[in-house]
């Protein structure tokens, strides 16, 4: 470690069980307990997100930043960025977290041309490169902010000034063959501003399908530079937009194979979009599951009684709970992770804040997988399930779902019945009962 702790006070997060009442240890994230098997940090495979923890100041709307980070001394914006790659890295380790995620523009700063800005990126890149040959931290994914700078006010790939495409492709160039260099075991597209505000100055087709366009792009310079990490795409409605055209895992899904994408991009579904399109996050994963579409998950979550996207610290047992099993479910996420796009709350703007706010998502989420991995182990809602559908198991059910059956073969047999046989309860109720009996 070049120089002085960030974190001084503060040694490697250890897991101490459930019983400790040291706060700054974990009680249920044991990284190489098995679970069905595999190792806790292989099923979670967590990472830290540059761009919250090393780069939120705690601005809001309403008021500027409030973060105290004593380490961001240096004015000089290059240095900064350098200086940072160890403060981030120094946290990973204490941590115990193996992965980390970013936009370039999180971990470089912009210069006045995109040669300087690609420069900046390089330089940054080294030191990454040397940190994660240090510490053995990897890359879960890369990806570039096409959002914040105001060329993008109007998208990126969705933009009607073309050179405001070339620009984002050649941005989507240089983060890719960073994200390649540092072996990034994946790359995000997240919609950013690819939607609209207005439908009276927007031709959504064209837009739509220059965002194809640009996947396709990025699809093919990967064969190019042998990138053979996984693309995804994550869903989100709205904000900044009022559309976002990467709405949900549906839409995402159609969008894809629309355009011929289906066998590149997976999706990267996240907690706190889902809920502003209207779904809970299993309903993503479930739909993306189903799909063969499941890929990373970021896991954060929202706030029932705030409409935006609050970016907070998965703690809601039910909730990692439900995501757990969805994804044991579907055979896990690698390459894929669980990626924390999560912020510590305004008001929480000590460097401490960022242990305990990591250390209560990893603790969630650990829990939620081991109480999914006892469910599955026990079958009891795999049974209740299967109880409620056992009709498909009837000789009538089979045929109907082996393709052999047509609305004239039913006819005859529903005419000859005269009536479909009485329905079941759906017992809801005592699906969630059982459920509560492994929290
Ligand atoms: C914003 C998104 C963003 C993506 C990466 O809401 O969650 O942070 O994860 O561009
Ligand atoms: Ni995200
Ligand atoms: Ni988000």
């Amino acid at each position: 470690m070049a120089g002085a702790e960030a974190f001084a006070g503060i040694g490697k997060i250890r897991y101490e069980g459930p019983s400790t009442k040291n706060m700054l240890a974990f009680q249920h994230y044991d990284a190489d307990a098995l679970v069905e098997g595999k190792p806790m940090r292989d099923h979670l495979r967590f990472a830290v997100s540059y761009w919250h923890t090393m780069r939120g100041t705690g601005g809001d709307p309403f008021g500027p930043g409030t973060m105290v980070r004593p380490w961001e001394t240096e004015s000089d914006p290059l240095k900064a960025a350098l200086k940072r790659v160890d403060v981030a890295f120094e946290f990973l380790d204490k941590l115990g977290c193996d992965l980390y995620c970013f936009h370039d523009r999180d971990v470089a700063p912009e210069g006045a041309t995109l040669a300087e800005s690609n420069k900046h990126f390089d330089a940054v890149a080294d030191a990454l490169e040397k940190a994660q040959q240090r510490t053995g931290k990897k890359l879960l994914w890369g990806t570039a902010n096409l959002f914040s700078h105001p060329r993008y006010v109007h998208g990126a790939a969705t933009s009607p000034n073309a050179e405001v495409f070339a620009y984002a492709a050649a941005q989507v160039k240089k983060a890719m063959e960073v994200t390649h260099r540092l072996g990034g075991a994946g790359y995000v597209f997240w919609g950013g501003r690819e939607g609209y505000q207005c439908l009276w100055n927007t031709d959504m087709k064209r837009e739509v399908e220059h965002l194809a366009a640009f996947m396709h792009m990025a699809v093919d310079y990967a064969k190019e530079i042998g990138f053979t990490g996984q693309f995804y795409f994550e869903p989100k409605p709205r904000e900044p937009m009022k559309h976002q055209y990467d709405f949900d895992s549906a839409t995402c899904i159609n969008f894809l194979r629309a355009y011929g994408l289906e066998k590149h991009v997976k999706m990267n579904i996240e907690t706190n979009h889902a809920t502003l399109a209207g779904h809970e996050m299993q309903h993503e994963l479930e739909y993306a599951g189903m799909q063969g579409f499941l890929g990373s998950i970021d896991a954060n979550t929202g706030d029932t009684l705030v409409g935006w996207d609050t970016d907070q610290f998965p703690t809601n047992i039910y909730l990692t709970t439900q995501i757990m099993y969805s994804i044991l479910k579907y055979g896990g996420l690698a390459p894929g992770g669980v990626n924390f796009d999560a912020k510590v709350r305004r008001e929480s703007f000590e460097p401490v804040d960022l242990f305990h706010a990591h250390i209560g998502g990893m603790d969630a989420f650990a829990r939620g997988l081991k109480i999914a991995a006892a469910m599955r182990a026990d079958g009891a809602i795999q049974k209740l399930v299967e109880e409620r559908y056992a009709s498909w198991s009837s000789p009538l059910g089979k045929r109907i779902e082996a393709g052999g059956e047509s609305l004239k073969s039913l006819e005859r047999e529903m005419l000859a019945k005269g009536e479909a046989a009485a329905n079941i309860s759906g017992r809801q109720e005592l699906f969630e009962n059982v459920i509560n009996t492994y929290l």
